[in-house]
């Protein structure tokens, strides 16, 4: 009698443990369950009028490892790496647009000299974003992030000194401002839950 009562409330009891640890491996197994960083964006775009939620989502997917994320502080860490790397691949292209002696006008040409000196000092700053990240020093983890967004606007008002000239850079800082602007948020998000 003892036993059988024990069985009727097992099976339902173990059918249901069955049924939810199935659904969420299956869930966690179905690589881009994406909720999270969808979760994540939809947040630092209402916290930022200035970042778009498509920017935020796209880049963040295909960020490597994203999708395996499941908490704020890994998501963030992912965004101030993929703001390094965006910061560096730009350094290399302005080094390119520079080996073009003869096509480019002089004062393009000087914009795109102080565009290089800050994205080569922002690459450095990104460096040092990531390791105040780690040891948790989110104020200067922020500090460091907002100076990368300002050089992103610094070069590109550059460019806007001279009548008619068109900046070769707009999409490349609009990306660093916006990459910015996530990471800036993540942390914002993680110093206050931190209080
Ligand atoms: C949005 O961007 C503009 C132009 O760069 C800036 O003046 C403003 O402070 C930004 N707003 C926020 C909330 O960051
Ligand atoms: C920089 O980031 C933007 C947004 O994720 C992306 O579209 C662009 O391809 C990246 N650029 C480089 C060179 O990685
Ligand atoms: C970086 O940008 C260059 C163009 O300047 C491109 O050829 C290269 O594939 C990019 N590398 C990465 C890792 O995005
Ligand atoms: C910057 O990029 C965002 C997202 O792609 C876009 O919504 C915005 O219009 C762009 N701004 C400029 C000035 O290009
Ligand atoms: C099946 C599928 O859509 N896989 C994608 C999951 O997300 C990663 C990262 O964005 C993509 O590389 C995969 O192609």
């Amino acid at each position: 009698m003892k036993l059988r009562s024990c069985f009727c409330f097992g099976i339902p009891l173990f059918l249901s443990f069955f049924l939810l640890i199935s659904t969420s491996t299956s869930r966690g197994l179905a690589a881009n369950d994406t909720s999270f960083i969808r979760k994540t964006c939809k947040k630092c775009a209402q916290s930022d009028p200035n970042l778009s939620y498509n920017f935020c989502l796209t880049s963040l997917q295909a960020a490597p490892n994203s999708h395996r994320a499941n908490d704020l502080r890994q998501l963030g860490k992912i965004s101030i790496k993929l703001l390094g790397r965006n910061l560096t691949n730009s350094s290399s292209y302005i080094k390119e647009l520079l080996k073009n002696k003869d096509k480019t006008d002089p004062f393009v040409r000087s914009c795109l000299h102080d565009c290089l000196d800050l994205y080569s000092d922002a690459t450095l700053t990104a460096k040092q974003a990531i390791r105040d990240y780690r040891a948790k020093r989110y104020d200067d983890s922020n500090i460091d992030v907002s100076s990368i967004m300002d050089s992103s606007t610094t070069c590109e008002d550059g460019f806007k000194e001279k009548e008619g000239v068109v900046s070769p850079l707009t999409k490349r800082n609009n990306d660093t401002f916006q990459l910015s602007a996530i990471s800036l948020s993540i942390i914002n998000m993680i110093r206050l839950n931190d209080d």
